[in-house]
């Protein structure tokens, strides 16, 4: 099955409504904790492995879609039009394809993020999230989030977990054409959780992370692993929610960022997203953790690196990282 065809087994059969008044949504990105890397199967975006994340909240992304009959597309991101020829507009663009319902159809979505793009911070997992919901609003679909995690997923596959706040799962599913490969939140919740994004290099990274993960799953000696170690950290982390074990939990997460990018370094030619300053603050975590204190990293496919740690800890983490911005997963809105 293509695509198209799983689109059409999702969504309520043509004709759709289309208004030319804008529609508007947010979407939050999310950081995982068990990192999703490598596709069993490309042109549906299905995963080798479940993941499992925590939303940064209030940050995201608020994107705005309209249908312009008779006109082309037109992206603006963060105030700025994209070049229509970039690789970023013409993968939205056959995103977009998927849904159109005739040629004289333009859309016209217009996108604020409050996370840097393609850093490593998750843009397009609340982006493709946010226009998924747009659309379900522009046409009315209404549908499930279920069916919107799908939809999402073959946007980009962090984006199914991007639809819910706090701890969310991605099933990697059996279904060969993926309708059981979507996202799902997770009961438990943690008011003490703290993130601290520490922006070390917010430029462009150095390779997009799809064709980073078809590198390492094609050529890293070690990828063989992944799959097995991705399924015992999951077990160990859902076993530190329910039992709201911190050291567990965020050691964990610690753990399987650094094996994943072990899997990448090893690729031929070798995949590395850190940067002296990467390193750097790295060891200066492991520094603090020797002296006592309860702190651990993540890193996703950029240079910079989110630290995992409780309210408790937040003064003195200030004064080590000045320029840490805290992410309260768990606030009240
Ligand atoms: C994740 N990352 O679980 C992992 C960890 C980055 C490192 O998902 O090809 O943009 O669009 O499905 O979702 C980034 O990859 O990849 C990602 P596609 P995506 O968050």
């Amino acid at each position: 099955m293509d695509k198209q065809t799983l689109i059409k087994q999702l969504l309520p059969s043509q004709p759709w409504d289309c208004t030319e008044d804008a529609v508007t949504a947010f979407a939050c990105s999310n950081i995982a904790l068990v990192k999703y890397w490598g596709k069993r199967q490309k042109e549906l975006n299905l995963p080798v492995t479940s993941s499992l994340s925590i939303s940064l909240q209030d940050r995201g992304s608020q994107t705005s879609l309209r249908c312009q009959l008779g006109s082309d597309d037109l992206y603006v991101v963060n105030g700025y039009t994209l070049d229509v020829s970039s690789a970023f507009a013409r993968r939205v663009k056959a995103f977009l394809d998927l849904f159109r319902p005739s040629h004289e159809h333009g859309f016209y979505l217009e996108t604020d993020n409050s996370v840097p793009l393609a850093a490593g911070l998750a843009s397009s997992a609340s982006g493709y999230a946010a226009l998924v919901l747009a659309l379900n609003e522009l046409f009315q679909w209404q549908l499930d989030k279920k069916s919107l995690s799908i939809i999402a997923r073959m946007g980009s596959g962090s984006a199914s977990r991007s639809l819910w706040h706090g701890f969310v799962e991605w099933h990697r599913g059996n279904d060969e054409y993926g309708l059981d490969s979507y996202a799902a939140p997770l009961s438990h919740v943690w008011p003490e959780l703290r993130l601290g994004l520490l922006l070390l290099n917010t430029g462009v990274k150095a390779i997009p992370s799809r064709q980073a993960m078809s590198i390492t799953q094609v050529t890293s000696p070690f990828y063989s692993s992944w799959p097995t170690l991705v399924e015992k950290d999951l077990t160990t982390l859902k076993q530190a929610l329910d039992e709201k074990d911190f050291n567990l939990m965020a050691s964990t997460a610690e753990a399987n960022a650094l094996a994943m990018h072990a899997c990448m370094h090893a690729a031929r030619p070798p995949i590395n997203y850190w940067l002296p300053e990467t390193l750097a603050t790295m060891q200066q975590v492991w520094q603090l953790r020797d002296q006592g204190m309860h702190v651990y990293f993540t890193q996703d496919a950029g240079p910079n690196l989110k630290l995992l740690f409780l309210h408790s800890d937040e003064p003195i983490l200030r004064q080590y990282f000045p320029e840490m911005q805290v992410v309260v997963p768990f606030a009240k809105v």
